[in-house]
């Protein structure tokens, strides 16, 4: 049975989360908010060595664009490169694996580039929405780990959640099949609209917050925790690594789309 079932029907649904979210119930924060921000915690050098090996390796990554075709949105499948380990700290990734309930791999991991001036923001949304239909991911058992590369500010498009959110299922009604790229460069599938970011929100007791980091911060965020971001409108760049993590025991079935499975720099299979 698909529990998360999503993208069919003719109206949008809200549905309580059918998952724990904790699994040790050591993470109380993370429990309540579905997010959590380690300050300082990570090497401030991470941008110059990570674009390095981007540029060391780029015949075999897999980049995704703007709209416009040509500026770079995201680079996907950096992690068989850049070495989570090498990055984020032990003590965090024992609590990922506290929270998740043992073993974690890389579902996906990117960086995306939110270029200064041109870059483009990120609709509202919940990841898990997307894996679940496109990917086959049964359950939230997944969490992503953000490293700042560059400053995060309001003006350079911060991410923004729902403190809370997390603990509501957004299920959409069919709004048509697009191609997997194009979904990413332009969500449209998925999307929360505003009726239901404000029912959520309502649900929280929240709203909208921007998170800014520095570099040398780590975020991680659950899988369902509803996000968005702003396009890029200061003078400087705004880059983030990421590594999505999914419990073993979590591993992707057939996409509960029916349809192809997405690129494997999309969805580790
Ligand atoms: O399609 C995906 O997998 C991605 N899309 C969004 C909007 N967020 C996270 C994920 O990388
Ligand atoms: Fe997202």
């Amino acid at each position: 049975m698909d529990i998360y079932k999503t993208r069919y029907g003719e109206e949008w649904r809200i549905i309580p989360r059918q998952c724990p979210v904790d699994a040790s119930g050591k993470s109380p924060e993370f429990q309540g908010d579905g997010f959590k921000v380690y300050k300082d915690s990570i090497r401030k050098e991470v941008k110059e060595s990570a674009m390095t090996i981007i540029d060391e390796n780029k015949d075999n990554l897999y980049f995704n664009y703007e709209p416009d075709g040509l500026t770079v949105r995201s680079i996907l499948g950096v992690h068989k490169h850049i070495m989570l380990e090498d990055i984020v700290p032990d003590s965090v990734v024992q609590e990922i694996k506290s929270i998740l309930g043992g073993e974690f791999y890389i579902h996906q991991s990117r960086v995306n580039v939110k270029t200064k001036g041109s870059g483009s923001g990120w609709t509202p949304h919940s990841d898990f929405e997307t894996w679940h239909y496109d990917d086959g991911m049964e359950k939230m058992r997944c969490l992503t780990v953000m490293i700042p590369l560059d400053i995060n500010r309001v003006e350079n498009g911060c991410l923004e959640v729902i403190r809370g959110s997390h603990h509501h299922y957004f299920s959409d009604k069919y709004c048509g099949d697009f191609g997997h790229d194009d979904n990413f460069t332009d969500q449209k599938a998925g999307v929360v609209v505003d009726d239901a970011c404000n029912m959520i929100a309502d649900l929280c007791g929240s709203n909208w917050e921007p998170i800014e980091l520095n570099v040398g911060d780590a975020l991680i965020f659950d899988c369902n925790l509803l996000h968005r971001s702003l396009k890029n409108n200061s003078t400087y760049d705004r880059t983030n690594l990421f590594f999505v993590l999914n419990s073993v025991e979590n591993k992707l079935k057939a996409p509960f789309s029916g349809g192809e499975p997405r690129p494997l720099e999309m969805a580790t299979r």
